[in-house]
């Protein structure tokens, strides 16, 4: 059963939004990845918040760019927790996305992640430690993903250190 939906505005979005399939699927985490559009689609969009919600989606993740109001349209639909993903799309470099994904009025909040794929992987990892709150076992994987990050950093600086080393000699 899928705890968490990911909005795309459209398909031109996949390729910034994979990171965040990538990261769920990683965790374990059963999920929805489509498109749907706050413009384009209206409707199907509407009907997707409450067949999701009603099905167990726990989260909501929304991508868009350009006036960006998927999320919002989505936060409009839901108590459940949106979170932003403002992509870059035009030639405003994704700053029209930021505003109108971050510049909620009060009671319809989106938590807004960073710009394209590094927001992509966040939302993933929000939307687990939301989720985790009420999941021991997930939570216990998301400490051991965080003791993996310490051992890849230990492991790059002993590397880069070695190389400095050498260079002295
Ligand atoms: C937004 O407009 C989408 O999220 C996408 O980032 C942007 C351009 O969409 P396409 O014209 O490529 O479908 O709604």
């Amino acid at each position: 059963m899928a705890k968490v939906a990911v909005f795309m505005g459209s398909a031109s979005d996949e390729d910034l939004m994979k990171p965040c399939a990538e990261v769920l699927h990683s965790l374990g985490i059963d999920y929805v990845f489509t498109v749907t559009s706050a413009h384009r689609t209206p409707e199907r969009t509407e009907r997707l918040v409450a067949e999701l919600e009603a099905s167990g989606v726990q989260v909501f993740i929304c991508a868009a760019g350009m006036a960006a109001h998927l999320a919002g349209a989505v936060a409009a639909r839901t108590t459940k927790p949106v979170l932003g993903v403002p992509l870059a799309a035009s030639p405003l470099s994704g700053m029209d996305a930021l505003l109108a994904t971050v510049q909620m009025p009060p009671g319809f909040p989106v938590g807004t992640l960073a710009l394209d794929k590094a927001g992509a992987k966040n939302a993933a990892w929000l939307a687990a430690q939301i989720l985790a709150l009420s999941d021991p076992e997930l939570a216990g994987r998301l400490k051991a993903e965080r003791a993996g990050f310490v051992a890849s950093v230990e492991k790059a600086a002993a590397k880069v250190e070695a190389a400095d080393a050498g260079r002295r000699k």
